[in-house]
């Protein structure tokens, strides 16, 4: 497997296909929006015109795109990966999209021989542009077994959840922990601030404490600096809390506090932050509490 396809030159995906590159593979690269690929052009990334046309040129492919419609579109639509793919090949989808749509792909590019593993990350931007995302795996252990000379270049770990889906729902999960964390922490920081309490002291005590975590950390760090650049957006983020309701709504789960910080992203977004980074949720809060955390 020398010739990788990789579509979906985002935040994460032109710095996963700059790893492929790096590490030795013929990288042939297809994005919505042409400029992002041609950027590439310099480290070694060479532009497809469509995704039939990138399927037709490579041994494997892979998918990073924002939502289930563009990867639908990328994989199943006219000028899509389906209508170029031949037998043999290997399809990734590093997306977070549902697990409905992934085990179509798998049913759809499986009866024309293409091997599908569902490949959802974890370690936003700065793990995409070190090659150390850790990667939820749903597929056969055969496919598993396949993926890892190119898991080997993007990621630090790759965990095989189980069959096509149940990485979905891992990665989900994971997500709303996130979503949960940082909006406990944000709301602790405002309320403190408030208060009259430096900020600083809640970030030492929860540093030098049982409830430490490097994302309280990172996260506390960037509020603090008031640095929003964009690791994960508002929303994506506010994508994957619809995309687990919905799971949790067919499979009558009750989630209420997924429910609430759905809730908590509608807002921000309504606020016109949904671009920033999840750490900006809180300067929506800001405002209502007519307060700021510094
Ligand atoms: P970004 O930086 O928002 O990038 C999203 C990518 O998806 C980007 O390449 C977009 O192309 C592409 N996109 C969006 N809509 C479409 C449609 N309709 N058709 C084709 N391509 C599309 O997201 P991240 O890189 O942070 O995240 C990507 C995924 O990983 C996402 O599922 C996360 O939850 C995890 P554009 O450049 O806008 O033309």
């Amino acid at each position: 497997m020398k010739k990788i396809g990789f579509l979906g030159m985002g935040l994460m995906g032109s710095r996963m296909a700059k790893n492929l590159a790096v590490k030795g593979f013929t990288v042939h690269g297809w994005n919505r929006t042409p400029a992002r690929v041609t950027e590439l052009a310099g480290a070694g990334v060479i532009a497809a015109a469509t995704p039939r046309a990138l399927a037709a040129e490579v041994d494997a492919f892979c998918t990073c795109v924002s939502d289930p419609a563009a990867l639908r579109e990328v994989a199943l639509g006219p000028d899509g990966l389906l209508a170029g793919a031949k037998k043999g090949q290997l399809f990734i989808d590093f997306s977070t999209v549902s697990g409905e749509l992934t085990q179509q792909l798998e049913t759809e590019f499986g009866a024309r021989g293409v091997d599908f593993a569902e490949a959802p990350v974890t370690g936003s931007k700065n793990g995409a542009e070190k090659g150390t995302l850790v990667i939820m795996t749903g597929c056969t252990p055969q496919t598993f077994a396949r993926c890892q000379p190119i898991f080997g270049a993007v990621g630090e770990k790759a965990i095989h959840c189980g069959p096509v889906g149940a990485a979905t729902q891992v990665k989900l999960a994971g997500n709303v922990l996130i979503a949960a964390m940082l909006q406990g922490l944000s709301e602790g920081m405002l309320l403190t601030a408030k208060a009259g309490v430096d900020v600083r002291k809640l970030l030492e005590v929860i540093a030098a404490s049982g409830f430490r975590s490097p994302y309280f950390d990172f996260k506390g760090k960037a509020i603090l600096e008031r640095d929003f650049t964009t690791h994960f957006s508002i929303d994506l983020m506010h994508k994957d809390l619809g995309l687990f309701l919905d799971s949790a709504a067919a499979q009558q789960v009750p989630t209420p506090t997924a429910a609430s910080l759905r809730e908590t992203y509608n807002l921000a977004r309504a606020a016109g932050k949904g671009d920033l980074d999840i750490g900006a949720v809180i300067t929506a809060f800001e405002v209502l509490a007519g307060t700021r955390i510094v």
